[in-house]
């Protein structure tokens, strides 16, 4: 058994998680309390993400983490609390008030170990561990702070067991609060030699693709919603088994030809709402060229300005390898020019046969067949540039600096976090170079 242990922090973490976790129940056949029903278990190998009980309940692999307790106290009160372990629910008194420091020095500490020795417990739980997931958000102070401060840990207790994440990029149209640029540099500099692979969720660039379904004034739970099903499509391979199913590790070495460009650019396709999707079911040519259509990316970047170094494509549903294979040369043959010299154009294809399975209240229709892209283009440098001259804004006149030095901080951190990030523009900018 290769068991994947989910993390899920401060108030973005928690919120997705549990958009993730009701849209994995659907899809095992568990139902809100961890009961299996109708045809649970069929071709299936959900034991990755969930243990069973003693009672022959299935439990997730997980636990909510967020300094204050709001969030966490509403999933108690859902009707998902029976799914968790109570002491999977973790928090602590209070936030840590949008400030990295305080998620990372201060009132961060007085949780972690607490957090470990849940986090301990389900890993003794396990055969074979195989690595961690987790959920965070760049902006918030507990995301940013505590989940750097969590991924240190992790790497200390666990060495090399693999951690992925997945990272919320502040929207300045969404958030309000004004420090996000300096918590998403503070926490990329920190995890950045602790992360195997880090996947950015780019809020705005979510939020357009609501709108695009239709929906005015999109919350955060049609975002989470949207954000769930990306993610259940990069997780399908560790939780079904299949012939042409290509394990996440695999997709991994792939995608990461150096260990700091590990930053993949992920699109989705269908982005199909309600009313469309009884026109339209889209071939598997047309859902392929739509992974290169601007509107489907997690994040708001060119790749047409960048360089791929890699590409791959994860299908699911109805598709047979032979649509798959001429849609593939398709897209090889027109974006050849677009691949680094050093790099062949071979694209790395997985099948699950599971089509999506959509939730009542998502944005999204129900649908046949959908792929999901995972690439490695230098134009992600574009998300890197436009933080860092947002930090350079305010850093340039020390703004808001004093609020991290007052939760014990040195001003040189900011320097030093800042200083690894025009390395990691460098960085992209050699892989073009070469
Ligand atoms: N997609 C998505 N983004 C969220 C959600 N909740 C908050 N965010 C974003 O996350 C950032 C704020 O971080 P939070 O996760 O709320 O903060 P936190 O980790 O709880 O940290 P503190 O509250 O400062 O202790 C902003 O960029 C928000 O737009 C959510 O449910 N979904
Ligand atoms: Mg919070």
């Amino acid at each position: 058994m290769r068991e994947i242990i989910s993390i899920h922090i401060g108030q973005a973490g928690v919120q997705i998680g549990n958009a993730c976790w009701e849209l994995y129940c659907k899809e095992h056949n568990i139902d809100h309390t961890g009961k299996p029903y109708g045809e649970f278990g069929l071709n299936d190998s959900c034991t990755s993400f969930f243990s069973e009980s003693s009672s022959g309940n299935y439990v997730p692999r997980t636990v909510m983490i967020d300094l204050e307790p709001g969030v966490i106290e509403s999933v108690r009160k859902s009707k998902y609390n029976n799914l968790f372990h109570p002491e999977q629910l973790i928090n602590g008194k209070e936030d840590a008030a949008n400030n990295y420091a305080r998620g990372h020095y201060t009132v961060g500490k007085e949780i972690l170990n607490k957090s470990l020795e849940r986090i301990r417990l389900l890993t003794d739980n396990c055969d074979g561990l195989q690595g961690f997931l987790i959920f965070h958000s760049f902006g918030g102070g507990t995301g940013s702070g505590f989940g750097s401060l969590l991924m240190q840990n992790l790497t200390h207790f666990y060495g090399k067991k693999s951690k992925l994440e997945f990272s919320i990029y502040p929207a300045p149209k969404i958030s309000t609060s004004v420090v996000e640029p300096y918590n998403s540099i503070l926490t990329t500099h920190t995890t950045i030699d602790h992360s195997d692979c880090s996947f950015l969720v780019d809020n705005e660039a979510i939020y357009d693709m609501c709108r695009n379904l239709g929906i005015d004034q999109p919350k955060y739970n049609d975002l989470n919603q949207i954000i769930a099903q990306v993610v259940s499509s990069i997780t399908a391979s560790l939780r079904f088994p299949g012939d042409l199913n290509v394990d996440l590790n695999e997709f991994q070495t792939n995608l990461v030809p150096y260990p700091r460009i590990h930053f993949p650019l992920v699109a989705y396709s269908p982005m199909l709402s309600k009313e469309k999707a009884s026109h339209e079911q889209l071939s598997v040519q047309e859902i392929t060229s739509a992974c290169f259509d601007l509107k489907n990316q997690m994040v708001k970047c060119n790749p047409n300005n960048g360089k791929y170094m890699a590409c791959c494509l994860l299908f699911r549903g109805d598709v047979n390898p032979k649509d798959v294979n001429q849609a593939t040369l398709n897209a090889k043959n027109k974006r050849a020019s677009q691949f680094v010299e050093w790099c062949p154009t071979g694209f790395k294809i997985g099948m699950n046969q599971r089509a999506p399975t959509i939730l009542e209240n998502s944005p999204m229709a129900p649908v046949k067949r959908a792929v999901c892209m995972l690439s490695n283009t230098t134009a992600i440098a574009e998300a890197w540039q436009n933080l860092n001259s947002k930090f350079d804004l305010m850093f340039d006149k020390r703004a808001f600096v004093h609020w991290y030095v007052g939760e014990g901080m040195e001003e040189g951190e900011f320097t030093e976090a800042r200083d690894d990030l025009r390395n990691l523009e460098g960085d992209y900018a050699n892989v073009l170079c070469e």
